[in-house]
């Protein structure tokens, strides 16, 4: 196996939890985003969207998307599943996932904020305001999910972190990058905390991988 990441990647982060969580240990190839290596030919050739994760399982075909490569791993390797089984639950772990990898992260992906900088001329602080505006919107539904819906325990679906738990993660490390403070969305924090005590998550986070500086930045 092997998988194409980069210390600073939220989405290859939510991959290397899963990886970890699995007990799965790929050999990584470095995409250095700040370079622009995502653009080189070699890896348009394995991943036309020119973006990270990217994972080759044996023969392949590659697998990209976050989720679709964490749902394959769980999928493939079971245990321990990272889904729930009643549908209910696995519906709203989905939902969960999907805030964090469909709406939000789009908005603040490299390419995004060099088409906001360069093509539409937008400076710097308000390209962070943009950021900070839809992080918090999406950590503000997740929280009104987490505290009302009758689903969260531990974690974000009862007492087992689910892919629902492996996105917010990825959604508080970006918060983090970006200076959003967890503190307004408490049931979130309670829970990132939870998550961050597992090990899994913990050596999985973009600030522990080769290549990272010592604190965070985007
Ligand atoms: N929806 C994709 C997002 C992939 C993505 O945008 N990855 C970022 C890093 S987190 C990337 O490689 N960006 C390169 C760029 O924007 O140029 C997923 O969840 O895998």
């Amino acid at each position: 196996m092997k998988l194409f990441s980069f210390w600073r990647s939220l989405a290859t982060y939510r991959v290397r939890i899963a990886l970890n969580l699995k007990g799965l240990k790929p050999e990584v190839v470095f995409i250095d985003l700040i370079k622009g290596d995502q653009r080189s030919s070699e890896f348009k050739a394995v991943n036309p969207q020119m973006v990270i994760p990217a994972l080759v399982d044996g023969k392949g075909p590659v697998l990209f998307q976050s989720l679709a490569i964490v749902e394959y791993l769980d999928e493939m390797h079971p245990h321990p599943p990272l889904l729930p089984t009643d549908p209910r639950a696995r519906a709203f772990a989905r939902g969960i996932a999907q805030i964090v990898a469909s709406d939000s992260h789009p908005l603040v992906v490299p390419r995004i904020r060099e088409y906001l900088e360069r093509e539409l001329k937008i400076d710097e602080p308000a390209r962070m305001q943009w950021i900070r505006h839809w992080v918090g919107e999406a950590l503000a539904a997740i929280e009104s999910h987490l505290a009302n819906d009758g689903m969260t325990g531990r974690f974000c679906c009862g007492d087992q972190p689910t892919i629902a738990d492996i996105c917010l993660a990825s959604q508080a490390a970006g918060a983090g990058f970006f200076g959003v403070d967890l503190k307004r969305y408490p049931t979130v924090a309670r829970v990132v905390d939870a998550c961050m005590q597992i090990e899994a998550f913990a050596a999985a986070h973009p600030l522990k991988q080769p290549g990272a500086p010592a604190a965070g930045t985007h």
